[in-house]
C-alpha cells in the first residue's frame, strides 16, 4: 500500500482493543475514585512481541507485558511500590522511571550504578513515587549499532503519580505516546528538527571554524504510530461538541523531535513534562522532543471528523496520527495544515523574580563528524564521558546549569533525578516557573536551566536520543 493512500482509508478503523483510550477514565490529577486503580505492586515481563500497526504492518519487536506501550503504572505520590521486572531475553536490561525523584540504585541506569535486570532473570525495584504528574517508564540499555536495542524497541510506557489535589476539569483524557519504527541508517536524515530555523544562535561557531568534514551515519525512520495503530487503523477518539478533552503526549522517539497539530483546533497547554506550568496558554502545534511529555486540553468546538497528526506530510502519511471524530458526524477525515508555528517554552512560564543561583556549571557540546559509513561522536567540554571529578555536586546547593549546543542539530536534553526549571533559552529570553526533566536545545542554541542538587547519588545526564547518548552525548554529576 502506498503511503498517500492512509488518508483515504482513514475511519475505515480496524477492529483492536486501544490501550489508552476511553476506557481510561480517572484523571491524573485527582484520586481515582475505585482504590484498585492506583497500585502499589507491579509486574513487567520483558520479552519479544509483535504489534499491528495495520493490518499489513506488525512489528515486531521487544515490549513489556505483551503490549507497546506497556501498561499504563498508576501510582500515589508518597506511597512506596514495587515493580517486579522478569527479562525473558538474552541480555540484561534496565528499567529506567523518568521524571521520578528517586535514587540511583533504583533509577534504572547502568551509569548510576543501578543493578541490571539480567538475561532470563529477575530483579525488584523498591521506590517512593514523587512528584505528582505524567512521568514514564522505559528502558535504558545502549543500542550503539544495533537498532533492534534499547530505546529503538518497544520497552516503554506511561506512569502516572496521582497528586492529593487539583482535581482537574475535562470529560475524557487520552494518553498517546508517539513513535517510529523499524529504524534504518542513513546519511541524508530528513531534518524536522527545526520549527524555526531563523531562530537565535548564540553558540553558531564562525563559518571558518566550522568543522566540514563528513557528517557520519544518523537513524531515520518512515514508519510511524500513535501508540500501537498507525493513522487511519485505530480506533477514532469519539467527542462530543463542548467536551474538553485532555491529552497527554509523550515524545517515546529514540530519534527524533515531533510536532502534534489537530485542524480547527487549539492546544491549551496546561503542565510540560507533567509539572503544570505558572500561564497555561493555547497553541496550534504542539512540540514534543524525544522523552517530553506535553499535557493539553482540547475544546471541541468544530464538529466533524478530523486527522490529529504531524504536520510534516510524510511523517503523518506514514502514520503518525489519529483520528478524532465528532458524534453523529460521518465523512472522510479531514487535514488542514495548521498556521505557521514557532514552539516557544517561555510563553508558559513567569517573569523571572528573585536572584540566579550564584553556583554555575557549563556544558560545551561538540559534534565530531567520523565520515562515511562511521558514527559521528560527541564530547561535552571537549571530553568524552565519564568526565572524572568535572561535575562535583554539593548537597542543597541551587545551581544554574549552561547548555552550549555548538552542533547543528537540537537535542532533548535530560537530567535523571532533578528537575529543572528553565531560567533562559532562545537567545537571552529569561523566564521562570517552567520545570522540566528534559529541555530541548535548538541547534548552536543555548539555554540555562536551573536545579536543586538534593538528590545524593551518581546522576545521569545525556540526549535523549539514543544514538548521540550511545556515542557520547552523556556526562555523570557526582555530590562531593
Ligand atoms: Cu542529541
Amino acid at each position: 500500500m502506498q503511503r498517500r493512500d492512509f488518508l483515504k482509508i482513514a475511519g475505515i478503523a480496524a477492529a483492536g482493543c486501544p490501550l489508552y483510550g476511553q476506557m481510561q477514565m480517572q484523571s491524573f490529577l485527582k484520586p481515582t475514585a475505585t482504590p484498585d486503580v492506583a497500585k502499589t505492586d507491579f509486574t513487567l515481563e520483558i520479552a519479544p512481541i509483535t504489534i499491528e500497526l495495520s493490518p499489513n504492518r506488525i512489528i515486531s519487536t521487544i515490549g513489556y507485558n505483551g503490549t507497546s506501550p506497556g501498561p499504563l503504572l498508576r501510582m500515589k505520590e508518597g506511597v512506596p511500590i514495587t515493580v517486579n521486572v522478569n527479562n525473558n531475553t538474552d541480555v540484561p536490561e534496565f528499567v529506567h522511571f523518568h521524571g521520578l525523584l528517586i535514587p540511583s540504585d533504583v533509577d534504572g541506569s547502568e551509569e548510576e550504578g543501578t543493578p541490571p535486570v539480567p538475561p532470563h532473570g529477575k530483579q525488584t525495584y523498591k521506590l517512593t513515587p514523587t512528584p505528582a504528574g505524567v512521568r514514564w517508564y522505559h528502558t535504558h540499555t545502549m543500542s550503539m549499532d544495533d537498532l533492534h536495542r534499547g530505546a529503538f524497541t518497544g520497552m516503554f510506557g506511561f506512569l502516572v503519580i496521582e497528586g492529593k489535589n487539583n482535581p482537574g476539569n475535562f470529560d475524557q483524557e487520552h494518553f498517546l505516546a508517539l513513535r517510529d519504527w523499524e529504524p534504518y541508517f542513513t546519511t541524508q536524515p530528513m531534518d524536522t528538527d527545526d520549527l524555526n530555523p531563523s531562530g537565535p544562535q548564540p553558540e553558531r561557531p564562525p563559518t571558518a571554524e566550522m568543522n566540514t568534514s563528513t557528517p557520519g551515519l544518523e537513524v531515520q525512520s518512515d514508519i510511524y504510530s500513535i501508540n500501537d495503530k498507525s493513522l487511519g487503523f485505530g480506533d477514532p477518539i469519539r467527542v462530543k461538541q463542548g467536551d474538553r478533552v485532555l491529552f497527554h503526549f509523550l515524545n517515546a522517539s529514540a530519534i527524533e523531535i515531533r510536532n502534534i497539530a489537530l485542524p480547527g483546533h487549539k492546544f491549551n497547554v496546561i503542565a510540560l513534562d507533567g509539572n503544570p506550568v505558572p500561564t497555561p496558554a493555547a497553541v496550534d502545534v504542539v512540540m514534543v522532543g524525544p522523552g517530553e511529555r506535553v499535557d493539553a486540553i482540547v475544546e471541541m468546538n468544530q464538529p466533524g471528523v478530523w486527522v490529529m497528526g504531524a504536520p510534516e506530510d510524510p511523517v503523518r502519511e506514514g502514520g503518525l496520527g489519529i483520528v478524532i471524530e465528532y458524534a453523529n458526524q460521518h465523512r472522510t477525515p479531514v487535514w488542514t495544515a495548521p498556521p505557521k508555528s514557532v514552539w516557544d517554552y517561555t510563553i508558559f512560564g513567569k517573569p523571572p523574580s528573585g536572584p540566579a543561583p550564584t553556583e554555575k556549571i557549563d556544558m560545551v557540546f561538540a559534534k565530531i563528524p567520523r565520515g562515511a559509513g562511521k558514527f559521528n561522536s560527541f564530547t561535552v567540554n571537549g571530553k568524552v564521558y565519564p568526565h572524572e571529578q568535572e561535575f562535583m555536586l554539593k548537597q542543597g546547593t541551587r545551581y544554574r546549569l549552561t547548555f552550549h549546543n555548538r552542533t547543528d542539530d537540537s537535542h532533548p536534553l535530560h537530567l535523571h533525578r532533578h528537575q529543572l526549571e528553565i531560567a533562559e533559552i532562545y537567545g537571552f529570553k529569561p523566564t521562570s516557573g517552567v520545570i522540566k526533566d528534559t529541555v530541548v536545545v535548538p541547534t548552536y542554541g543555548r539555554a540555562s536551566v536551573d536545579f536543586m542538587a538534593d538528590q545524593p547519588g551518581p546522576t545521569l545526564f545525556h540526549c535523549h536520543i539514543q544514538q548521540h547518548m550511545d556515542y557520547g552525548f552523556k556526562a555523570l554529576l557526582r555530590y562531593s
